[in-house]
């Protein structure tokens, strides 16, 4: 009793005030799945938190583009540095690991039926994963010398606040409490079901969380002994030990990033778009091989350091690496497939592409995947294979052709995807209507579109000019030589305009999903109907389901991998086709470089 009445003290928004029954349940009318309100406040929690921190990154992107784009010039390179800095921290960590944890808890305990265990776990996770932020917020911002504002990297020997390592580790051991909860209740459903088998979507949520643990241990020791080294406690640090420490977690984030965001892939397309899993055995799989290579990855980011062998760095970036691609390609073609199969299976198939046209794209929550399975795969994975290749790395490495690469993955990869979450739980969670669904029809492909021009311009200028990444001034200037990147200056005016109509997207998207808190209208319970009306709880419960059998829930009379799934077929030859011509442009721009100084 007391307990609900501090809970409606605080919510003066009502936003965590649905109705449950005595138990503390109630039946989704989406997904079917009976609803803890512990997890789903949780949730609430943390996806609302994540978008908060979206806002400070948001207006970060303003002043480091306005910066990059020379015509407008905006900071001097000292503040440069510390916005670029609170840009990447805000982005790529607070928004998305705060969202992380929301997609663990449902893909655990909610997809589950079961209750958040160890709550109190979860609100320490919380709050010490808040006071990290605003601790690295603090130190970043408060940067002066001797002290450097640390970027995303903070590489050791470049003196950052001892404030900054502190918040770090503070912040990284948070998301190690916040990600308990999630693991408990994967013992808990084991204990209670010890034959049965994880529902797909769990087990992805399951992997992810496998891969968290261990980029989150690298960062322990990247960051620990970051602090110990500017207490000067420990006098000396290797810079390339530091550096591979610190890509086990500056790396392993971004496979947490990409397996999570799979996961949400396979959750959404179901929920909203009708898809079916073609094969489960096929699917986990490819997650399994996950587990088994993408932390070799991580040498990537060393592919240019001298301290270890080229045979080291061959290894781990090609051989070893390519068992993980190979996965990222088993995805690309099981969820495409799933969509294909699944909905000529309900009837809304016809000719080759049939299922896409059809498929509901005034939807934010099936159209953003399916921007972010198309621009991720087109923009983002294939120029990661090509610059994780040790040569092909020599033209990309630190120029701003690498920032086109990771903003493909984590902007039109995980953000727009974490975007159709967010609307999800708004619409299913905080049960409440947009404040306008023609902008939210809109919204993904604005930001979409936007942010894939930019992405590409970034690209072009860094490849094609050897335009540098992290400085704020090189095509009118770069001090003390003659050598000039001024041809790059048009391309620059495309990636202003489309860098700052892709910001406006991006607060559209705030605009949105605070607005439809504020004053949507609020959706019965029962609602929704129009969510489902290509897919649904029937489908939905598909990948939810805990089962003995992998194959049970397809149905043996019907089996959906009887479907044609052509045009899937000549969706991945012209993907092939791309991967091979940007391939072998690679290596033909690679030759034109040897006549640099000839
Ligand atoms: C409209 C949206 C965005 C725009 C226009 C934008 C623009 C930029 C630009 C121009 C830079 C490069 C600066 C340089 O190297 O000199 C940058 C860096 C960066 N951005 Fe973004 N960004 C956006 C959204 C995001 C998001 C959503 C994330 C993460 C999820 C992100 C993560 C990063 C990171 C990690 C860096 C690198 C920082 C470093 O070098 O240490 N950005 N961004
Ligand atoms: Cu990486």
């Amino acid at each position: 009793m007391a307990e609900t009445q501090h809970r409606h003290r605080l919510d003066v928004l009502g936003l965590f005030d649905n109705e449950y029954d005595s138990e503390g349940y109630r039946t989704c009318s989406v997904t079917g799945l009976e609803i803890h309100k512990s997890v789903e406040n949780h949730v609430k929690l943390f996806g609302l938190t994540a978008v908060l921190f979206m806002v400070v990154g948001g207006f970060f992107a303003i002043t480091v583009v306005g910066t990059r784009w020379e015509a407008i010039g905006l900071l001097s390179s000292s503040d440069y540095y510390i916005h670029l800095s609170m840009h990447a921290w805000s982005m790529l960590l607070f928004w998305i690991v705060f969202m992380e944890v929301a997609i663990l808890y449902v893909g655990g305990p909610m997809v589950l039926g079961r209750k958040l265990p160890l709550t109190v776990l979860a609100k320490v996770g919380y709050a010490v994963m808040l006071v990290g932020a605003l601790t690295i917020y603090y130190a970043i911002w408060t940067t002066s010398a001797p002290d450097q504002a640390p970027l995303l990297t903070a590489y050791v020997p470049l003196p950052s606040s001892p404030v900054f390592y502190a918040g770090a580790l503070v912040f990284v051991l948070g998301v190690v409490v916040a990600a308990l909860p999630f693991f408990v209740s994967i013992w808990q459903e084991k204990r209670a079901n010890p034959g049965g088998t994880l529902p797909l979507v769990t087990f992805g949520a399951f992997i992810t969380g496998i891969i968290a643990v261990e980029a989150l241990l690298g960062g322990v020791v990247a960051f620990s002994s970051g602090l110990l080294w500017r207490l000067e406690i420990v006098t000396s640090l290797d810079a390339g030990w530091y550096r591979m420490w610190f890509w086990i977690v500056g790396h392993g984030t971004q496979q947490i990033n990409l397996v999570a965001m799979i996961v949400v892939w396979y959750f959404l397309t179901h929920v909203v778009g009708g898809a079916e899993v073609v094969s489960e055995k096929v699917s986990r799989t490819a997650f399994i091989l996950y587990l088994l290579f993408i932390n070799m990855g991580a040498a990537h980011h060393l592919l240019v350091d001298p301290g270890i062998s080229t045979g080291w760095r061959l290894w781990n970036t090609s051989y070893a690496f390519y068992g993980a691609t190979f996965a990222s390609l088993i995805h690309a073609f099981a969820i495409p497939a799933g969509i294909e199969a699944g909905r000529r299976k309900r009837g809304k198939g016809g000719g080759l592409f049939g299922w896409l046209t059809s498929a509901p794209w005034k939807n934010p929550m099936f159209a953003a995947p399916v921007i972010a399975i198309i621009l991720f795969g087109f923009l983002g994975g294939i120029t990661g294979v090509l610059m994780g290749q040790l040569q092909l790395n020599m033209a990309w490495h630190n120029t701003f052709a690498t920032v086109g690469h990771f903003h493909s993955t984590v902007v039109l990869g995980t953000t727009i995807t974490f975007m159709a979450v967010v609307y999800f739980v708004i619409r299913t969670m905080f049960l409440r209507e947009f404040v306008s669904n023609r902008l939210a029809s809109l919204q993904p492909f604005l930001y979409g579109g936007a942010m894939g021009v930019t992405a590409l311009m970034m690209m072009y200028v860094g490849i094609l000019y050897g335009v540098p990444r992290r400085t704020p001034e090189v095509v009118s200037n770069i001090p003390g030589t003659d050598f000039s990147l001024s041809a790059a200056e048009p391309l620059f005016v495309v990636f202003g305009l489309f860098a700052f109509v892709a910001i406006a997207g991006g607060a559209l998207f705030v605009a949105l999903a605070v607005g439809s808190l504020l004053f949507g209208k609020r959706i019965d319970p029962a609602g929704n109907g129009d969510l489902v009306s290509d897919g649904g709880s029937a489908v939905a419960s598909q990948t939810m389901a805990p089962r003995d059998d992998l194959e049970l829930a397809d149905d043996p009379n019907d089996p959906v991998h009887a479907y044609e799934m052509r045009g899937t077929f000549v969706l991945c030859l012209l993907f092939l086709a791309a991967f091979v011509i940007t391939y072998v442009l690679n290596w033909y721009l690679i030759t034109q470089l040897w006549s640099i100084g000839a």
